[in-house]
């Protein structure tokens, strides 16, 4: 009797059934991905082949395990051949479409998108420029600041009131840093470390616990202070003049109201003509508002004042000798009336179709 391994072997015909099987779905694999997830399937390491074989092998007596083997690996073999030539077929495929493949190069080009700046970057640049031509350099500080010089240089002590309404941030587990709530402290810093005459504007973000249309609990001011012998309001009155005329246009005008500020003296509200309802030629009537204005043709947009001497001494300026003088505006407010934004929360939402408008 021949050792051969007879085909009425209940495993060798499991072994064809399973690799006839195998064939058949590899042959039908649309996709390189199925055909090896096929091939996995039966002919991979834990594939149904592999496992019929190595079951045979080990049901075989000892002396027929050899040639078992033998039609186990003919099996596998016969797998990798199909898997291969069903690699090839796919693989000429996809050549073929590629080549088939036709480009229309009359087609318009797709330029890609480039990046702009935002409104409110284009609104610091442009007051950097008008200071910059009036011979201001720019002065930054951290905006996580210390209680010195937020508030106690700027003659705020602890128990200062005006505190209340810039109440803000404060850092955890550190005694008396926060994070700034004006850009004062910029003053302080500049001071401190360079002697007059001085002239700078400080823009950057700040802080506040406000949050409402017109308020938001991060928004941004720019500082601007002028040290130098003989000094005087009128400087200030003309310096925002100036400045108002140059960013918002030459018909604007400005409006300083009696204020209070503990580190200026006197001290000032900015109010500006209102750019919605008072610059329109047709309106500008002494009965000219609007919802914006509220009626009373005036936009508040800053604070401004003639350096207290209080402040000097706290940074070694003779006030004798020196005067000088200090604004802060919101930069976001200005944003909002120059590009008409009717809410400070869409300069932080960073909604495409608000954005888009300032390529
Ligand atoms: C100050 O912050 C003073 N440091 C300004 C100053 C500087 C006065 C130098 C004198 C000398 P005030 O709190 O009023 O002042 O804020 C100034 C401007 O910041 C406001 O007029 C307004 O335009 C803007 N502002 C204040 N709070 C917010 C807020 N939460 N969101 C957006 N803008 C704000």
């Amino acid at each position: 009797m021949s050792e051969q391994p007879q085909s009425s072997d209940r495993w060798s015909s499991e072994i064809d059934t399973l690799v006839t099987r195998c064939v058949a779905e590899l042959a039908a694999s649309p996709t390189e991905i199925a055909l090896r997830e096929a091939y996995a399937r039966y002919g991979g390491q834990k594939g149904a082949v592999k496992r019929a074989v190595q079951a045979a092998i080990t049901a075989a007596p000892k002396e027929r395990k050899r040639e078992v083997g033998q039609v186990g690996n003919a099996a596998l073999q016969q797998i990798d051949g199909a898997f291969e030539s069903r690699k090839r077929v796919l693989a000429d495929e996809a050549r073929g479409r590629d080549l088939a493949r036709t480009v229309d190069v009359t087609l318009p080009g797709r330029a890609p998108r480039a990046g702009h700046l935002h409104p409110l970057t284009h609104t610091r640049r442009e007051i950097e420029r008008i200071f910059a031509q009036l011979g201001f350099s720019l002065a930054t500080g951290p905006q996580v600041e210390t209680d010195f010089h937020n508030f106690e240089a700027l003659a705020m002590p602890k128990d200062h009131p005006a505190r209340d309404m810039q109440d803000t941030f404060y850092v955890a587990g550190a005694k008396d840093v926060l994070l700034r709530t004006h850009t004062s402290p910029v003053q302080i810093r500049t001071m401190l470390a360079q002697r007059p005459p001085v002239r700078v504007i400080c823009p950057g973000p700040v802080y506040r616990r406000d949050d409402d249309p017109t308020h938001s609990p991060m928004f941004h001011q720019v500082e601007g202070l002028v040290v130098d012998e003989q000094v005087t309001f009128g400087d200030l009155k003309g310096t925002l003049l100036h400045f108002v005329r140059a960013f918002f246009g030459p018909a604007t005008g400005i409006r300083l109201r009696p204020s209070f500020f503990p580190f200026t003296e006197p001290s000032a509200e900015v109010d500006l003509s209102c750019v919605f309802c008072a610059l329109q030629p047709k309106t500008r009537s002494p009965d000219a508002g609007c919802r914006t204005c509220k009626g009373t043709g005036w936009l508040e947009v800053g604070g401004a004042g003639m350096v207290d001497p209080e402040v000097f001494r706290h940074v070694d300026y003779d006030s004798e000798r020196y005067t000088g003088f200090a604004f802060g505006f919101g930069i976001d407010r200005m944003a909002m009336l120059k590009y008409r934004i009717s809410d400070i929360r869409l300069l932080y939402e960073g909604d495409q179709r608000l954005l888009e408008q300032f390529q």
